[in-house]
């Protein structure tokens, strides 16, 4: 049997890397990649940032208002997001790393795995050239740097291409103890899927790095997480994931519509169809393990016209309180904007999909 290759690619900063090809003046100087939330000029969160404005602190998830203090002695600049021109990037960087591999897997808008076992024909160090090969191509057609991972399975693939970062090439070869003293020293929030709650879990029963993990009974872990929890840890504290590089198109929106029983305009009326639709489009973006970046409500009226409403949200969520939130305001700002407006059918639309991030597929079904 062919020794299993699989390379694991994350595009560098990739926001931030996209706004500089547009932009290549901001090349070198720190930019901020930002989620406005619209309330003032400067509420919301980073998106991302590039490495220029990451040495002083600036990453995805803080406020504006603190990455602005941050950045206040030197020239930064400041960006909304332009998901159009994202998508457009990722689209054609996929289309182009697909044809590598005897199997491609997109995990999010700027992650892939690729399955490179035959056409490396097991040997890693035709695959190593195959990942220059690729770090070269997509430089060269879209001047946007990535990082990649190259090993036995998807786990250590990905622990590999985030080991280092930006423009990195890391490669775990099978034999010679190479992964175990690859992965021993490591952090367990380093294992895929590991959260803060799992981490903190852990560290409860002292155990900080992979090497640790790798020296608690299974049985106890099996006790402590579960039983796929438990037996993904064990498996992981030894570098083994036997997970397959899933060659199949991703849903990029869901959605569900219904009729009411009665012709409305009042929200209370309409939302209890609502939040059913809700909760059952949310059932299939769990069973497809992603998460939504971008809510709509879709309102069908007596005289049959279709409208649409939607709002895109700070981070991806996979949460039904925060989709029937939404769902609810679109549908009372629809109802205001329209006073004459009689709605027949009601349906809500998730988008901007996206594979929950960093998890493998076991990790998300245990969070989902
Ligand atoms: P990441 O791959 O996590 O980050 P990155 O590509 O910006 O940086 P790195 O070089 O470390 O890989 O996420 C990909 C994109 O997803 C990122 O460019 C912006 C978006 N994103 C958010 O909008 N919010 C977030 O909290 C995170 C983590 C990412
Ligand atoms: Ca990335």
């Amino acid at each position: 049997m062919t020794q299993r290759i699989v390379i694991h690619a994350d595009l560098d900063y990739f926001y931030a890397q996209c706004e500089e090809i547009v932009r290549p003046e901001l090349r070198g100087k720190p930019v901020v990649v930002c989620v406005y939330s619209g309330r003032t000029a400067e509420s919301g969160v980073v998106s991302t940032s590039n490495y220029e404005a990451r040495k002083y602190g600036v990453k995805a998830g803080i406020p504006i208002a603190y990455a602005k203090k941050m950045l206040a002695s030197v020239q930064a600049t400041f960006l909304a997001m332009n998901m159009t021109l994202y998508e457009e990037v990722s689209s054609r960087i996929m289309k182009m790393l697909r044809t590598y591999g005897d199997s491609f897997e997109k995990v999010s808008i700027d992650e892939a795995y690729l399955d490179i076992s035959n056409l490396a024909e097991g040997n890693f160090d035709k695959a190593r050239e195959i990942a220059i090969q690729v770090k070269e191509e997509i430089l060269q057609k879209e001047q946007v740097t990535c990082s990649i991972g190259v090993a036995p399975n998807k786990l250590l693939a990905k622990m590999a291409s985030d080991y280092r970062k930006p423009d990195g090439l890391t490669i775990l070869q099978q034999g010679g103890g190479e992964i175990i003293k690859f992965i021993e020293p490591l952090p367990v929030n380093k294992i895929p899927g590991v959260g803060k709650k799992v981490e903190e879990k852990l560290n409860e029963i002292h155990v900080r790095t992979i090497e640790e993990l790798a020296q608690v009974d299974p049985i106890y872990l099996i006790e402590k997480f579960g039983k796929n929890l438990g037996n993904y840890l064990f498996q992981a504290s030894r570098g083994e994931d036997n997970d397959p590089v899933k060659d199949r198109e991703q849903p990029t929106q869901l959605s569900r519509i219904a009729t009411l029983k009665q012709n409305s305009r009042d929200p209370q009326e309409i939302l209890p169809l609502l939040n059913i639709l809700a909760s059952s489009v949310l059932e299939k973006l769990n069973e497809e393990k992603m998460e939504s970046k971008s809510v709509s409500v879709i309102v069908i009226l007596t005289d049959l016209s279709i409208h649409t409403k939607s709002v895109t949200l700070e981070s991806p969520t996979k949460d039904f309180d925060t989709i029937a939130e939404r769902a609810k305001s679109l549908l009372e700002r629809f109802v205001e904007s329209m006073p004459n407006a009689v709605i027949r059918r009601v349906g809500i639309r998730l988008s901007s999909l996206q594979k929950r991030a960093g998890q493998t597929d076991i990790v998300t079904f245990l969070q989902a």
